[in-house]
């Protein structure tokens, strides 16, 4: 399964391309499968319709945990490191993280869930939120992760989405020096829920918390009822594993849907490829570091499924890169002697920012592999990265891809493939990418750039999008027809390397996080006195990008009332969404530029943002070009 040299790189290319189905049979044969597929692929992009391995029966928790018992059992599977230097952290070995995973699985069961059940699980990043999110997987429900960040209206949306039956949860988290509520905002969400019959409320901070009699019970309690035997429930490849929201560039957030085979699959090559992750039996087996939270994709598909399906050591990490100072990263690779560090451009720029102070007494001579994901990466911090952290002796894998992809598509294979600072390179064998125009047609060669489309599935493709397939559809196969469409801008240069240069749609992205300009727009509508309000993005030194906000008011305010009534639109904001979607800067206008036919020229508002206001280019077909003055002329 693993490629050791270019020209093996090639050659798989190669395979994967002539025969899809021939190369990906033979890597799903590593795994333990309870029945084999009776076909490979069976796909059009039209519906779409995309299964994989159809026919087989597996469980992804066997093969994440029981299948290593016999030749890892005393490896450690998860090392926790605390938010808190000073509390203890936790290693859990491969026959422990097995034992409390079926613990967890058999207190779902108490608790009424059964196979197909949706369990949301909103936890802060300690063993117990991998342990909940297996525990699911063992026994056949579909885990919908919320982010630790999101306020109680976002996790009432998802749960009702989604409809859940239970939810898991903590009574608070730790992050840097604040302690955040999490059961206090779950209580709120529940509100509006009515499908939730069940909350399991972990202890972590233990701050009180309302405990309601026949809804909310605590795990602790929960798990001295239950036994560590729990046999695995046998799931179809094409069973949904999960949900996860991700936004987009209209209305509310999708779930995205991945399914059991496909995903387990395409998580454990991708993981055992770009990092290039070798764990022999009977040896330290090297401890991968990725910093992402499991709220999000990166840690489902690289902190929890991948490395575990591998046999992997992975490090979880409860706090922030710089709490209780700007030197902590460097502390955990240097205190858990961490060989792979798979890591944001926002967390690279902010902690540059710090200078070399905080690296320069720390031991990063463990380090094999450096990662970057979740945005483009330029070039000034992948230099800084290489010099500094790598000190010129580790690849950096620079992987693009996406929530709906489930694993990277297009990224260095460290060590192998020759890296340029700011480009993922080239795709990994099995993915396609083409490069096309606004109206869908290839560009062809080198040198050249376009939209980001994807033509042949790979194993870890979304299925659907939860409850509303043709949202998918629409969404992601009906802008280029028998294309699967991403999002993104790309261009590739003379050699045929990859560079993603950005969203092209109205998605932004804020320190690695998605967020729509439609969510945010609608967050901000909802404050009293906002009467309209267009969101943009523009750049942003640490953040990669930041959010600009233009918002007509009912009454144009004062400059005393303007800066009230913008702490209050951020408190609305984050009452909505949560902090992540808070503008940066909010500039009151008396109008905004539209169309006769009633569109905002949001590249108008890109450029003042941007602060390009020197070319705005053709504004004649605007109904009032004298809005764009006003609004250039108080510009932030
Ligand atoms: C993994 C993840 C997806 C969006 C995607 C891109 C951007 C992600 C890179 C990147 C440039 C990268 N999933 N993106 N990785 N852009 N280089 N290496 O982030 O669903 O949350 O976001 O993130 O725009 O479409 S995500």
């Amino acid at each position: 399964m693993r490629i050791q040299t270019y020209d093996q790189y090639q050659a798989a290319y190669q395979k994967s391309v002539e025969d899809p189905e021939a190369f990906w049979a033979e890597i799903a044969q590593e795994f333990q499968w309870r029945k084999p597929w009776t076909k490979t692929l069976q796909w059009n992009f039209e519906e779409p319709s995309i299964k994989w391995f159809v026919g087989g029966k597996l469980n992804i928790t066997e093969n994440c945990l029981d299948r290593h018992l016999a030749t890892r059992g005393d490896q450690p599977a998860l090392i926790w490191e605390p938010n808190d230097p000073a509390e203890t952290g936790v290693t859990l070995t491969y026959r422990m993280l097995h034992e409390q995973v079926c613990r967890m699985a058999n207190v779902l069961k108490r608790n009424g869930v059964v196979k197909g059940d949706r369990v949301c699980i909103y936890m802060p990043m300690v063993p117990e939120l991998a342990i909940a999110v297996l525990a699911c997987a063992r026994i056949g429900a579909i885990h919908s992760v919320v982010f630790g960040g999101f306020s109680a209206q976002s996790i009432a949306d998802r749960i009702n989405d989604a409809q859940c039956k239970l939810i898991i949860t903590a009574d608070g988290s730790y992050r840097g020096n604040k302690e955040i509520s999490l059961k206090g905002t779950v209580d709120d969400a529940l509100i509006g829920c009515p499908t939730v019959e069940r909350v399991i409320v972990m202890t972590r901070t233990r701050t009180p918390v309302a405990m309601l009699k026949g809804r909310d019970v605590w795990m602790e309690q929960e798990l001295k009822h239950v036994t560590s035997d729990c046999p695995a429930v046998e799931m179809d490849a094409e069973d949904m594993l999960f949900i996860l929201y991700t936004s987009g560039s209209t209305g509310k957030p999708k779930g995205v849907v991945h399914t059991c085979g496909g995903y387990m699959v395409y998580t454990a090559y991708t993981f055992q490829n770009v990092f290039q992750y070798e764990a022999p039996v009977g040896e330290r087996a090297p401890v991968h570091f990725c910093t992402a939270d499991i709220g999000w994709i990166t840690g489902h598909s690289y902190i929890v499924y991948g490395p575990l399906a591998c046999g992997a050591t992975t490090l979880l990490f409860e706090g922030v890169p710089t709490w209780p100072d700007a030197g902590r990263m460097w502390d955990v690779v240097d205190k858990h002697q961490v060989n792979v560090l798979y890591t944001a451009p926002t967390a690279i720029r902010s902690l540059m920012g710090f200078g070399l102070d905080p690296v320069k007494d720390k031991d990063l001579s463990s380090l094999k592999v450096l990662g970057s994901v979740g945005e483009p990466i330029n070039e000034e911090a992948w230099h800084w990265y290489d010099d500094n952290i790598g000190k010129n002796r580790c690849p950096i894998v620079d992987t693009w891809w996406q929530t709906e992809t489930g694993g990277i598509l297009i990224s260095p294979l460290a060590g192998i493939t020759h890296t340029k600072p700011s480009y993922a390179t080239l795709p990994l064998p099995g993915v396609q990418p083409i490069l096309v125009d606004e109206n869908g047609k290839e560009i062809e060669g080198n040198g050249v750039s376009g939209n980001l489309c994807i033509k042949f599935p790979w194993p870890g493709i979304i299925r659907t999008t939860y409850g509303d397939h043709e949202r998918c559809r629409q969404t992601y196969f009906a802008t280029y027809p028998g294309l699967y469409f991403t999002g993104d801008g790309c261009l590739r240069d003379e050699d045929g390397y990859y560079r993603i240069t950005g969203r092209v749609d109205d998605v932004l992205n804020v320190s690695g996080h998605r967020i729509g300009t439609a969510e945010v727009e609608n967050a901000i509508n909802m404050h009293t006195g906002v009467v309209e309000s267009a969101v943009v993005g523009y750049p942003h030194d640490i953040k990669g990008q930041g959010i600009y906000a233009y918002v007509i008011a009912d009454q144009f305010p004062d400059d005393h009332d303007a800066d009230l009534t913008k702490r209050d639109i951020l408190a609305t904001v984050s009452r909505v969404i949560g902090p992540i979607a808070k503008p940066d800067k909010i500039q009151f206008v008396s109008g905004l530029p539209k169309t006769r036919s009633g569109k905002i020229m949001r590249r108008i508002l890109r450029k003042i943002a941007e602060g390009d206001t020197g070319n705005l280019g053709d504004t004649s077909t605007l109904l009032d070009p004298a809005v764009v003055d006003e609004i250039k002329a108080g510009a932030l």
